[in-house]
């Protein structure tokens, strides 16, 4: 016998499995439960005809049996179907039936803000910076258009797949007239509650802000400025804006959470000016975060001092490129080797400048951990920023609107590759393969949005590839300085004669040196080979990141893919005429095989799926 327990009267009602909005003929299906807020349950939905994935807000009609609830809702819809801005949760329909209301908005899969903090404890400066930039142009836009949050909290910010932020739930937001106040009453808890919300003054443009300051400072301590109890003393707290100022935040961090969280609404800034505080001008701001940094420490941060000495070599870039330049400036680089003397060796160079210990990377293969932004860039930005480099100007007939493959080396290692992936054979194990030496790229570092790609090779040669498109390369071996300003032509230069034109540069190489030898352990076991030495023309061409893999593609026609999961490689060299292929594996054996023989025999699937992604991300060149 079934046993009916009569349901609760205000109890929810089970959703339907199938939902169908009477307005747009839509039909969604309902998937699991996401959360329940205090107005509801929230679902994970597909609309059936698209396969769209949304999310999907039940408030049931019982809980709006007051008019002054279903107004709520009512207000809520008015104003949030009104919206569109990719740091606002998007708004995509709504409708009712005789138990609920249901309001169909954007799905955001890696959850909140609240989660990530929850699982990482506190988030870095540059993290912070990030996710506040993407909160602030929401917020931007909603004050644009005459709206007040009013209950910012980091359990509203949701984040996307691709890890941008969106500021949601505008179940308390408020649309005031052009005097900026609303006296309103404000039904529901927010979390941030500013001191003139506390003290019953109303709510303002600038209350938001304040919700900001906690939001910073909750992000950076794992705290909140002002706990919850008791009560009172909370008030006072609030309104005298005291609250504990831990000593491991920045100075800039502190000086900005402090403008946030003034007592006086107009003693706090502007949006615009938060941007412009020197939280957000002098720190790094990675421009995406890998998803990895929901749950794990990002390995992005970049250890202070070497930031500064950066922040130093951007000016001193800058005024070069500006012809601004003093004309003497290297000496006065805080911790730069003087110029006669540049390749200090790394414990040499540990002795002198950077205070702290060095930090250990904890990556299982040493290198291709870098401590600086590891920025996992869309390959259409890449392939832009490659493209605005020198790769194709002036040479090639392909633009920025006609990518299609660079004829610089990229087009003969591609039609290799094809060629050789075409006509194998299914064979299912690699030929026997042997052990040669070879030269590959054993660090990199990514600082491409302000400087840079930097590597050093196996021969102990360092290049950077420079955010102009321009190359330089250290090469202790031939005691020189290499410098191409356009694909093709190198100038060479000992110490000596360095061009004053090119100090900065050459500043940023010695910093992206020290770096390397200082900070990266060696991404493989593969004995250095002095005698592989390239020419000196030899340079980076190209560097195009996926979230899979990274590609380098080097002027002699050789390419390097590091692939991150397993931190497997694949070069491709020349031994004389002859291509060669050698495969880097998870134990950092290196096996090379001519690609003539690979062609003929057949590959294991390990070597054959890395091939067709090597493809793959030419093709995307
Ligand atoms: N939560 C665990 C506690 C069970 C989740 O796993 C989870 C997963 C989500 O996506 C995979 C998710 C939320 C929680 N995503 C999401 N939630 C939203 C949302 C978009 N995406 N919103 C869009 N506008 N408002 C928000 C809001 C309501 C739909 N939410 C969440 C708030 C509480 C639950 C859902």
């Amino acid at each position: 016998m079934e046993l009916r327990v009569p349901r609760r009267r205000g109890a929810q009602e089970p959703v339907a499995s199938f939902l169908r909005d009477p307005n747009t003929g839509r039909i969604y299906r309902r998937g699991r439960l996401l959360g329940t807020g205090a107005f509801g349950r929230c679902y994970k939905l597909t609309d059936m005809s698209t396969n769209r994935v949304f999310a999907l807000k039940v408030v049931p009609r019982g809980r709006l049996s007051g008019l002054d609830q279903w107004g709520k809702v009512e207000r809520e819809i008015e104003l949030h179907s009104q919206l569109r801005h990719r740091n606002v949760v998007g708004f995509h329909g709504h409708f009712a039936d005789r138990d609920n209301v249901y309001l169909v908005l954007e799905y955001c899969s890696r959850k909140s803000l609240a989660h990530v903090l929850k699982a990482r404890k506190t988030l870095t400066e540059p993290e912070v910076r990030y996710y506040l930039r993407g909160i602030v142009a929401g917020l931007q836009y909603l004050h644009q258009q005459g709206i007040i949050h009013r209950d910012l909290k980091l359990s509203n910010f949701f984040i996307t797949k691709n890890m941008e932020v969106k500021v949601g739930d505008l179940g308390l937001a408020t649309k005031v007239g052009p005097g900026g106040h609303c006296h309103g009453g404000l039904c529901g808890t927010p979390n941030y509650l500013a001191p003139e919300v506390v003290s019953r003054k109303g709510h303002s443009f600038r209350s938001d802000i304040w919700a900001l300051g906690c939001i910073m400072y909750t992000a950076l301590t794992g705290f909140p400025p002002f706990k919850a109890s008791p009560l009172p003393e909370m008030y006072r707290n609030i309104r005298d804006a005291h609250y504990p100022v831990p000593a491991h935040l920045s100075p800039n961090a502190r000086r900005l959470i402090a403008r946030l969280l003034a007592p006086n609404p107009a003693d706090r800034p502007s949006l615009d000016q938060v941007l412009e505080d020197d939280f957000f001008t002098q720190g790094f701001t990675p421009d995406q975060l890998p998803p990895r940094s929901c749950h794990t420490a990002p390995i992005f941060t970049i250890p202070q001092p070497l930031d500064k000495l950066f922040q130093k070599a951007t000016q001193l870039f800058l005024a070069v490129t500006q012809r601004r330049a003093p004309r003497s400036f290297v000496p006065k680089m805080p911790t730069a080797p003087a110029p006669e003397d540049p390749l200090k060796t790394p414990r040499e160079a540990a002795k002198e400048g950077l205070s702290h210990p060095p930090h250990k990377a904890e990556a299982p293969e040493g290198q291709t951990r870098p401590q600086v932004p590891y920025l996992e860039t869309p390959i259409h930005l890449l392939l832009r920023r490659s493209l605005r480099g020198r790769s194709l100007r002036g040479h090639l007939p392909g633009t920025e609107e006609s990518p299609g493959i660079p004829g610089d080396g990229a087009e003969v290692v591609t039609r290799l590759l094809q060629n050789c992936l075409d006509f194998m054979p299914a064979g299912e194990q690699d030929p026997p393969g042997r052990q040669q030496p070879v030269l590959w790229a054993t660090k990199w570092v990514d600082y491409s949005n302000k400087y840079g790609f930097g590597y050093e090779l196996s021969d102990g040669s360092t290049g950077v590839l420079l955010r102009d498109g321009t190359h330089i390369a250290l090469q202790p071996a031939l005691g020189c300085i290499s410098y191409s300003p356009v694909q093709g032509e190198v100038v060479t230069f000992t110490w000596r004669d360095i061009p004053d034109s090119l100090a900065t540069k050459v500043a940023v190489l010695q910093l992206f040196t020290r770096y390397m030898q200082r900070w990266l352990l060696e991404g493989g076991k593969l004995p250095a080979q002095p005698s592989l030495s390239p020419g000196p023309g030899f340079s980076l061409l190209h560097f195009l990141k996926s979230d899979q893999a990274l590609l380098l593609l080097f002027s002699n026609q050789t390419m390097q893919v590091n692939f991150y999961h397993d931190h497997t490689k694949l070069l491709l060299n020349w031994a004389g005429e002859e291509p060669l292929l050698t495969y880097i594996d998870q134990e950092r054996q290196a096996t090379s095989h001519p690609l003539g023989v690979l062609q003929r025999h057949g590959c294991s699937e390990a070597l054959r799926q890395r091939l067709r992604y090597t493809l793959h991300l030419l093709w995307t060149f």
